[in-house]
């Protein structure tokens, strides 16, 4: 045998390259300015996730380079390496730290989500409309008053956007809010967002869906309640009939039959 391995010189050299990774990435601003209330969870979370993705690497790095350099063949070595037949200490060690990083990785991101997505009874509704290549608004609340390529939402008021694709699969993305959801042709879907900042934001359709998939893009305007009910009352267009249809064939307030009912 070789001997006993540094364990102690290892660990160190492992946590101090552990130390510099994680200032050096968690200290990068990712994913840019935060605009709801969301925002700052979804971050913390990433840069959990980074801290011990940075463990994980350094820890297989400073074991390798060890074994690289400790175990190398001396010049003119031709011989068979050592016949090992495994090693159950460190068989369970290597199953049982990536099991708990997994199990804590889970339940940390179970508990970011139940919050963010948490509903809450004083928010609003909007329907959204996702095509090749244009995004309209529709406010129920409003009496279906409809916008095309731009909407706005009162600031600190969580906002349920009630997504209607009405031919592929297009994905409903504001970075600034972090949330992001796919549209899908057939089913409704919800994204839950309370913005937290006034300003002007783009909505990004991050779903390829077409030719003209980087051009799907619609302007956002978080403002006060007072000046988003003006412009609301001030919408004139009346929403097309297609969407209209989509609405009411909502599959959360009307689920779908049973696939054998209908016999198609
Ligand atoms: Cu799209």
């Amino acid at each position: 045998m070789y001997g006993r391995l540094p364990i102690v010189k290892m660990l160190l050299a492992t946590i101090a390259l552990t130390v510099v990774i994680s200032v050096v990435m968690v200290s990068i601003n990712w994913n840019g300015q935060e605009a709801s209330t969301a925002a700052p969870k979804i971050d913390d979370l990433l840069n959990v996730m980074i801290v011990l993705s940075s463990f994980v690497f350094s820890l297989v790095m400073v074991m390798l380079f060890y074994a690289l350099y400790k175990f190398r063949a001396k010049p003119g070595d031709e011989s068979d390496g050592e016949p090992i037949h495994g090693n159950t200490r460190l068989e369970i060690a290597w199953t049982l730290i990536p099991t708990i990083i997994v199990l804590f990785g889970a339940g940390y991101s179970w508990k970011v989500l139940n919050e963010i997505e948490s509903p809450s009874k004083d928010h609003i509704t909007v329907d959204v409309f996702s095509q090749q290549y244009a995004w309209s608004f529709a406010y129920p609340g409003k009496d279906y008053a409809w916008t095309e390529c731009e909407f706005h939402v009162p600031v600190n008021k969580q906002i349920q956007f009630k997504m209607h694709a009405q031919d592929v699969i297009h994905s409903f993305w504001v970075p600034e809010w972090r949330i992001k959801k796919d549209n899908v042709p057939g089913i409704t879907t919800t994204a839950i967002v309370t913005p937290n900042k006034v300003g002007t934001y783009q909505l990004i359709c991050t779903e390829l869906c077409g030719f003209g998939h980087a051009s799907m893009r619609a302007k956002v305007v978080v403002e006060s309640p007072e000046k988003f009910e003006k412009w609301v009352t001030g919408l004139k267009k009346e929403i097309p009939k297609p969407f209209i249809e989509s609405i009411e064939q909502d599959t959360e307030t009307n689920p779908a039959e049973p696939l054998d009912a209908g016999g198609a």
